[in-house]
């Protein structure tokens, strides 16, 4: 089996668990189909930008290091800093071009667009460490965990490239594609997924999963009353999960939807000005998301933005710390991993035991040191990516991904993976 060509060959490894699903109605096996899904992937619709000028992201310097994170290392973990710093002209906001490419991730995408990751959109594992402990003052730990996750699942385990959108293969990849397809972080049931707070779910919008949508946008404001905080997120997750159990016949809720927890959290740990010492406000999320009011209750876009006089949270955001907020979330309003059969309102639980999800379900005992480990599960094993399939890590990208984050959870007690 070639790199990354993982769903379509497993689903007949699960077909004799799930016999039920290829003949459920409604079921369309073709969109599963490798052409069609990389079809449906690519940006707009047959292209994806292609800027010429890969000038990688602006390096630190002496005078404006922030928590001095460099090639992939861990930095100072003491937040509190202005960013960008004033005078530090390299990381100022320069909006993005037609041929740069941006994604699903505002956290990422606001991040180029201030050149502390590469402007073009084609990044790498260390830019990517560097940035999110630069910026936002994420852990080492969980910019590691959060990178190796991008890199191995939509990206390149070889060189490390990672593409912030749509399918780069060929300047991603070491062998111009000959071991496969790299979707990038649009690559839909990998990274992202179904239920997302602005982006629609993949299917019922022909695969854009990644832009901005001002009516969700609105529809998260008006949940969240303009206060973003893990209440108002608890809720608004639980309504967009209910919307898409309603719209989307193909909708699918598997083990890793719990990384979009995480995402959510990141609306009140990471973007308001010094983290949970600020204010999740809407002044401070439209930026981030590149929001813009057109005055008649919607959002238009441009480029995703660090507000102006923004200062990182104090204290890292750690794993641990991720994994207490995914908890906090799901509990908030327990729901069923699953997904639906083919038609909407036909949803299923997820009938494979994964970790400590059993019966579709996270025990109300959930901890957030069982979250820890569970991260860590979703990393390193094959995790189902539909009711009927197991994405495969090839093991170039389990070798990576064992390399990268058993140094970290060793410190968290979780039983680690060896090859
Ligand atoms: C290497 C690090 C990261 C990677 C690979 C990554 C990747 C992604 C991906 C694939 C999504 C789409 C998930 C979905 O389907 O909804 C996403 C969503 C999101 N990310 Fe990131 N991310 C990273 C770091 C960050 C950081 C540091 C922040 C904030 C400071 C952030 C903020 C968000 C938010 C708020 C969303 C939800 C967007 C929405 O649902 O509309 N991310 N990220
Ligand atoms: C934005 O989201 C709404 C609500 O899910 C949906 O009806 C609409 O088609 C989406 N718009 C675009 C342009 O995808
Ligand atoms: C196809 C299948 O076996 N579905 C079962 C999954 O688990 C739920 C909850 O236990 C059952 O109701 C389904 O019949």
């Amino acid at each position: 089996m070639t790199l990354h060509n993982l769903a379509l060959l497993s689903a007949f490894g699960l077909a004799s668990a799930f016999p039920w699903v290829a003949s459920v109605p409604g079921v369309d096996s073709s969109l599963f189909h490798r052409d069609v899904f990389e079809k449906r992937q690519s940006y707009p619709y047959g292209s994806c930008p292609n800027n010429p000028q890969h000038t990688g992201a602006a390096p630190y310097s002496k005078q404006y290091p922030y928590t001095g994170a460099v090639n992939g290392l861990p930095g100072s973990q003491k937040g509190g800093i202005q960013v960008p710093a004033p005078g530090d002209t390299a990381h100022y906001y320069t909006a993005p071009g037609p041929n740069d490419i941006r994604g699903p991730c505002p956290g990422l995408n606001s991040a180029a667009n201030h050149n502390f990751l590469s402007h073009d959109g084609i990044t790498t594992f260390a830019e990517l460490v560097d940035a999110q402990q630069n910026v936002y003052n994420v852990g080492y730990d969980l910019a590691v965990l959060l990178a190796t996750l991008g890199v191995g699942l939509d990206g390149d385990p070889i060189t490390g490239k990672l593409s912030l959108g749509c399918d780069a293969t060929s300047r991603t990849s070491s062998t111009g594609g000959l071991l496969g397809a790299e979707p990038g972080l649009n690559g839909h049931n990998k990274f992202e997924g179904d239920t997302s707070l602005t982006r629609n779910d993949f299917f019922p919008s022909n695969g854009d999963n990644y832009m901005f949508n001002g009516t969700l946008f609105e529809a998260m404001r008006q949940t969240s009353n303009n206060v973003f905080d893990r209440t108002a997120m608890s809720k608004y997750r639980y309504q967009r999960y209910q919307q898409s159990i309603k719209e989307n016949a193909n909708f699918y809720f598997g083990p890793k939807s719990l990384l979009l927890y995480g995402a959510a959290s990141f609306l009140y740990e990471l973007f308001p000005s010094y983290g949970p010492a600020g204010t999740a406000d809407l002044a401070t999320i439209s930026s981030f998301f590149g929001a813009v009011s057109t005055g008649q209750g919607t959002w238009a876009h441009q480029g995703d933005r660090i507000p102006p006089n923004w200062f990182s949270r104090v204290a890292p955001y750690t794993i641990p710390d991720v994994g207490n907020e995914i908890i906090a979330q799901y509990l908030a309003f327990p729901v069923l991993f699953g997904g639906n059969l083919g038609s909407t309102n036909n949803f299923d639980g997820l009938n494979t035991t994964f970790g400590i999800i059993k019966d579709g379900k996270l025990p109300s005992s959930t901890t957030a040191a069982d979250i820890t480990c569970l991260l860590y599960q979703l990393a390193t094993e094959n995790v189902p990516s539909s009711l009927s399939t197991v994405l495969e890590l090839p093991l170039e990208v389990l070798e990576f991904t064992i390399s990268k984050l058993n140094p970290i959870f060793k410190n968290y007690g979780c039983p680690l993976r060896t090859i």
